[in-house]
């Protein structure tokens, strides 16, 4: 790979002029509390099924950008075991069967240091890579995120992770207005909600690319193996 040279990546609503050696694989909250029984997406309602689709994409993308020694960074969304951070609004909307903090059968429901608070195991981070714990939806806000991708010169982001429609969304809006290009591969992002997933990755590429661009992990491994 020529690093001064972009590679063309066919995306919606256009190609994405891809820089990999500035562009960082962001994945965001594949946390058990999301992914698994038990936690925090189940009780809130959530069939947990929809979202493990998602999985083995993001371990084939993740495996092609690590071997090619580019940029890894995970989020995960909890609060810290004192509730201290955690806006009250934010505790009993919901009104599920358990609350931010209860105990659950993965410990505490998205409470940092907690069973279901980790990153599932297909996808567990490498000791190199950043883990930005964030109290909110967008990976930006109350964290160092912003900060590690200037001291790193990164400028593009493909953004994978769940769900497409909340943390994803908030990270892609946040890291939109903060000038970072970002992509997004269909099927390394997923809802609880077949039509929000429809819904909310028209409104990234809608209006000539308005918070980015949509491909597929496939697109994004044939750009990285080359012509
Ligand atoms: N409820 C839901 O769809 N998502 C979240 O609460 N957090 C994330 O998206 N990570």
């Amino acid at each position: 790979m020529n690093p001064a040279l972009p590679l063309h990546l066919d995306a919606e609503p256009y190609p994405f002029e891809f820089r990999p050696t500035t562009c960082a694989l962001l994945i965001v909250d594949m946390q058990r509390d999301f992914l698994e029984p038990g936690g925090f997406g189940e009780t809130l309602g959530n069939d947990v099924a929809q979202l493990r689709r998602t999985i083995a994409p993001n371990q084939k993308l993740l495996a092609a950008w690590r071997a090619l020694g580019l940029q890894v960074m995970h989020t995960r969304e909890g609060h810290r075991p004192d509730l201290m951070d955690l806006p009250p609004a934010k505790r009993h909307r919901g009104r599920g069967a358990r609350l931010i903090g209860d105990l659950g059968p993965m410990g505490r429901i998205l409470i940092r240091g907690e069973p279901g608070h980790s990153i599932i195991p297909e996808l567990a981070p490498l000791p190199a890579e950043p883990v930005i714990d964030k109290p909110g939806k967008g990976a930006f806000y109350a964290t160092d995120l912003h900060a590690i991708l200037q001291n790193r010169g990164i400028r593009q982001l493909i953004v994978t992770g769940v769900t497409t429609e909340v943390c994803v969304h908030t990270t892609v809006r946040e890291a939109n207005d903060r000038g970072y290009d970002c992509l997004v591969p269909s099927d390394c992002v997923g809802s609880y909600f077949p039509e929000f997933q429809t819904a909310a990755l028209k409104m990234i590429s809608a209006q000539g690319g308005i918070f980015g661009w949509v491909t597929s992990s496939d697109k994004i491994l044939s750009a990285l193996a080359g012509p």
